[in-house]
């Protein structure tokens, strides 16, 4: 089918997409800016061809220009993580082939040096603007060409950028919006990051698809949150088990009156979500103690989009991710590859449908590994219990997820290798209250080296992102090693 691009914003003219501090910008405003972008963009071109260009702009306008603007041109999106480190963001633009990076004059990224390096150019969103031609056509976009380059870590040492077709967002948003109803009345909190599908797909864009009011936030800010949704300024809420976690801590702390109100406030709101880890069952309970409310767990992947979800009317479980979203195959496969029809038999979820992914950019054997008959692997295990979905756990013990993160342990492991003191690393996650899994190193150093955590905290800092920096050190003679010499690291989980 031919379309324009995703035409994802939805909204009455007059209608506010979305509010940044005092700004509140109207759906016709949007509109505009977007158009405007584009065609800066293009800059007389007639389609960008899939031309890479990069955002590296927190939430707000600028972010949403970028994006839109992008594809509204032909091009493919590379939303990046604004807290990424050097090293990190040199990986995704060069990996991807990215030729411009989009930048915000209102929320800097100190990118220039490295788009310099890299010989990329660097503009900022609200100057890549070309009002003067505002009659150009912009090109019609085929639903099957790629849309965005979403990067993911997984067993493999640096992540792979999986891409996802215009038909794949809107296949993405239109499931959404229908199972959770959305509406137009909607307002929603946006703190998470805008490099991932949680942020993007599930917050931004189906709210723009919905016509409803994004609030932009630059980062969680828990009390501030409460005093909104105190004052009823939110209908829907949605966030990794980490954030449940730390609005609870906060909630606990206020005094009774102010807990009530802040409670109450939750209470009158029509959905909370959690995604992207496992929310724990106490956290399940606590919340619903709180604010009444049952939060409804769903269950994603950067390559799937939502798969499986808690229903919106009818029963959500505790510890349980529900059932496959319309639309979405889901099947449980055992080792040999064969379905698993009966109940409470684990085996590896796998996926299909229009929503999945095409491939990882430039990588035809990732791509090739993690397909199998058409399904997707997504390396999660879990069973069917009384018809709904429970994740058991991951494959591999390299992949971690620390506050909805997914971290490579092979990447931690690669860096931790250049530290001038580390002869071997060996990196797990550990379980957390807070944050699911922490990350941990046990390392073995060179003759006569030292090293402590907090020297090792400020090696990382310039190097990897915060969340992928080891939480815990352990400096050991040597590495527990099985017969064939290969680090033994469920042992490692009970030394650390
Ligand atoms: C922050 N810190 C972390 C993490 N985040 N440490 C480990 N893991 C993390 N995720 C560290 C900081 O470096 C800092 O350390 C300290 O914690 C406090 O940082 P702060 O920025 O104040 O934390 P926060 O703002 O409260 O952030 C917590 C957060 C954030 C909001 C939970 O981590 C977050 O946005 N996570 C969501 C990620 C996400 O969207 N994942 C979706 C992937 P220090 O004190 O040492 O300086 S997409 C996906 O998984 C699929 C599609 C799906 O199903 O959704
Ligand atoms: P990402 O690659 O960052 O998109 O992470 C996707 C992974 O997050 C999945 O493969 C799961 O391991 C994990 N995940 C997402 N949602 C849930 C959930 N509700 N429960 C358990 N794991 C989840």
């Amino acid at each position: 089918m031919s379309m324009a691009a995703f035409p994802a914003l939805r909204g009455g003219n007059q209608d506010i997409a979305l509010i940044e501090g005092d700004a509140r910008h109207s759906y016709a405003a949007l509109e505009s800016c977007v158009k405007a972008c584009a065609r800066g963009l293009l800059n007389g071109k007639a389609d960008l061809g899939q031309e890479r260009i990069a955002v590296l702009i927190p939430a707000g306008r600028d972010y949403a220009t970028a994006l839109h603007g992008v594809w509204r041109a032909g091009g493919i999106a590379v939303p990046l993580n604004v807290a990424a480190k050097a090293p990190e963001l040199e990986h995704c633009l060069l990996q991807a082939g990215v030729s411009r990076v989009m930048t915000s004059r209102q929320h800097p990224v100190a990118i220039g040096p490295l788009c310099e390096k890299l010989g990329i150019g660097a503009s900022h969103a609200d100057d890549t603007q070309d009002a003067g031609r505002q009659q150009r056509p912009l090109p019609s976009v085929e639903e099957s060409r790629a849309a965005m380059i979403v990067f993911t870590s997984g067993t493999t040492s640096r992540p792979k950028g999986a891409v996802l077709t215009h038909q794949a967002v809107r296949a993405q948003v239109t499931m959404l919006v229908e199972a959770w109803r959305w509406t137009r009345n909607d307002s929603i909190p946006l703190f998470l990051p805008l490099h991932h599908l949680h942020g993007i797909i599930n917050v931004l864009s189906c709210a723009l698809w919905s016509g409803a009011t994004v609030h932009a936030m630059p980062k969680l800010d828990a009390v501030r949150l409460c005093e909104q949704i105190a004052g009823g300024v939110f209908s829907v809420l949605m966030a990794v088990p980490t954030v449940y976690v730390k609005l609870i801590e906060h909630i606990e702390s206020l005094p009774a009156p102010q807990r009530k109100t802040v409670c109450d406030g939750f209470q009158r709101m029509r959905l909370n979500v959690s995604g992207s880890a496992a929310c724990p069952a106490r956290v399940f309970a606590r919340w619903k103690e709180l604010t009444g409310q049952a939060l409804l767990e769903r269950y994603g992947a950067t390559e799937t989009g939502m798969a499986i979800s808690n229903p919106y009317d009818g029963e959500r479980r505790a510890g349980f991710v529900g059932q496959p979203l319309p639309g979405v195959m889901a099947q449980i496969f055992d080792e040999n590859d064969q379905p698993v029809e009966k109940e409470a038999v684990p085996g590896e979820v796998r996926v299909r449908g229009e929503a999945v992914f095409q491939g990882y950019w430039n990588d035809e054997r990732a791509t090739r590994n993690s397909f199998i008959n058409g399904w997707f692997r997504t390396g999660d295990i879990a069973v069917v219990e009384n018809g709904y979905y429970r994740i058991l756990g991951r494959s591999s013990i390299d992949i971690i997820k620390s506050g909805g993160y997914k971290v490579s342990a092979l990447e931690v492991e690669d860096a931790l290798l250049g530290h001038e003191a580390i002869r071997e690393a060996a990196v797990i996650g550990l379980p957390d209250e807070t944050w699911g899994e922490i990350v941990a190193a046990a390392v073995t150093l060179k003759d006569g080296a030292s090293l402590g955590l907090d020297g090792l905290k400020q090696w990382c800092a310039g190097r990897m992102s915060a969340y992928k920096a080891p939480r815990r050190l352990k400096v050991m003679d040597a590495l527990p090693r099985n017969a064939m010499g290969k680090v033994v690291k469920a042992a490692l989980r009970d030394l650390l």
